[in-house]
């Protein structure tokens, strides 16, 4: 088989080089799963399980694991004969390579990875484990994802509870916790999570075909394969890819959240209504309407309300200022889009830090976002975003992006103020560093104004490693161990 040029900018889903990764590479990495509802098992093996955990990972693997390969069938025939199949992932932490027995030169070698998530705690600024939901306290081995897409999640939960009932058998593992996302819409069918903005738009795209009718004059989210694939080290095969895996159950306190957003718009603009203020939060409008790009959410000039959900062809070139889009806004904080090039960093290294994203929300709410909950009807708790990665290099992408610029006060230029949705650290609603213009575009209405933060909170997570499709098949082999 021939090896596969992993830099090439862009692949065709027709051509040699995903044909030749495809059946040996998990979905959902190169492309989402796309399902809207998930669940999230989270286990350890049992002591003196080894065999048993081998030959359960390897049957998971010969019969329900869904390669990237499957995962196109899968949606070919979902798309001509609305037939849909689970998807199924399967994930490794560093304690459960070392549980499997492979050997330290076998196992992946990134160092967040090996030290696991509890390792880059003070790094990233996270709270105390004790704070975490009990589950994610201790050590984890595995965990295994399962999406569907009906409008209930009756048929997901059989399923799940059926792979819980094989994993408890016999005292083969122990179940640490089951997270389950559940997708939900705007009216225009857009993701949206529980502040009420639609949510995923910008992601790194590697197949080309992603891009057709798509403008990229701004912004071209084009990107090699190798941002988020590195060879399976475990195992001795051609083309064999695997991919880190990042996960964070990130609590919103929506209510807390709507009150200081609306304290914001009576700050800025006088009226506690006006959604500029959370545009200038996240940098889009709760529609995805970039602020960057218009002051309003609904711009004809810019899109209809078809797709405006979908706008990503813009940087912040001419908006050097902040006057438009804030610099800590959450999107320009994460993605600077060519920024940091006045750091002295090539626009290629910036680019190297993004991330596929494939999180989803979770917790049941009594009243949607889009249907205009009072306060009062707004969760405090329980619900989120069940945040979820994956990359070549935890620390070179989600960590660098968590830390060195949303945490980071000084980013992009010094005394910016952190990142009001995700910034994470030593953070008083006294310290004003945040600024915003009261007039769009008009730089010298810039002020500082209350800080904002704090409304997302950190409940429990790991570092995964999604291994080859052939390593998990071949787990029972001799040759591994
Ligand atoms: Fe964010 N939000 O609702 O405010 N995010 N995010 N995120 N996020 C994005 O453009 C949100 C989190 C990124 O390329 C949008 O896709 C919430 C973490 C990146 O322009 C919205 C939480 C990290 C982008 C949100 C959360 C990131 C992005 C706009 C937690 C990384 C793309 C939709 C509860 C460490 C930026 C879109 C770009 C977009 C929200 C978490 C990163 C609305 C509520 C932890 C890279």
């Amino acid at each position: 088989m021939p090896s596969i040029n992993l830099n090439q900018i862009g692949i065709s889903i027709e051509g040699d080089e995903f044909r030749s990764i495809a059946d040996n590479l998990q979905g959902n990495i190169l492309k989402s799963h796309g399902r809207g509802h998930t669940s999230h098992i989270f286990f350890k093996f049992n002591p003196n399980k080894q065999r048993e955990a081998k030959l359960f990972i390897q049957k998971f693997a010969e019969t329900k694991l869904t390669s990237a390969a499957q995962q196109e069938r899968d949606a070919q025939q979902f798309r001509y004969e609305s037939r849909q199949k689970f998807f199924f992932g399967f994930y490794l932490t560093a304690k459960g390579y070392d549980f499997l027995g492979v050997p330290a030169n076998k196992k992946p070698s990134d160092n967040a990875f090996l030290n696991g998530q509890k390792g880059s705690k003070d790094k990233l600024l996270d709270p105390e484990f004790d704070t975490w939901d009990i589950g994610f306290q201790g050590d984890i081995h595995a965990s295994i994802l399962i999406g569907y897409g009906t409008p209930s999640r009756e048929m997901l939960d059989k399923k799940t509870e059926k792979i819980v009932k094989e994993l408890r058998k016999n005292g083969l593992a122990t179940i640490l916790a089951i997270d389950e996302g559940d997708a939900i819409k705007n009216n225009n069918n857009d993701d949206i999570e529980h502040f009420g903005y639609v949510d995923g738009i910008s992601q790194p795209r590697f197949f080309t075909e992603d891009l057709n009718n798509v403008t990229t004059s701004n912004w071209n989210p084009l990107m090699p394969i190798s941002l988020v694939l590195v060879p399976d080290p475990s195992i001795a095969v051609d083309n064999a890819f695997g991919s880190y895996f990042v996960f964070r159950k990130l609590e919103q306190n929506v209510r807390e959240f709507k009150k200081a957003e609306s304290r914001l718009a009576q700050e800025l603009f006088n009226d506690p209504e006006n959604e500029l203020a959370g545009a200038m939060l996240v940098g889009r409008f709760k529609n995805g309407m970039p602020v960057t790009l218009s002051s309003t959410a609904t711009n004809s000039e810019i899109a209809n309300n078809n797709t405006v959900g979908k706008i990503n062809d813009f940087n912040y070139g001419d908006d050097t200022k902040g006057a438009k889009c804030p610099f800590h806004a959450h999107i320009r904080k994460t993605n600077p889009r060519g920024e940091s090039v006045k750091q002295g960093v090539t626009a290629e290294q910036e680019k190297a830090h993004t991330m596929a994203r494939r999180g989803i929300i979770y917790g049941k709410r009594h009243v949607l976002p889009q249907d205009k909950p009072s306060f009062d009807e707004m969760p405090t708790k329980d619900v989120g975003l069940l945040f979820m990665s994956f990359q070549a290099s935890i620390e070179k992408q989600f960590e660098f992006i968590q830390k060195q610029w949303a945490n980071n006060d000084d980013f992009v230029n010094e005394n910016t103020g952190k990142d009001g949705i995700i910034g994470q650290g030593s953070f008083h609603p006294d310290v004003q560093q945040q600024r915003y213009a009261t007039i769009h575009g008009d730089k010298d209405s810039i002020k500082v104004a209350q800080g904002f933060g704090k409304f997302v909170t950190l409940k429990g997570g790991e570092y995964f490693f999604a291994p080859s499709v052939s390593f998990l098949k071949t787990i029972n082999s001799a040759e591994i161990a």
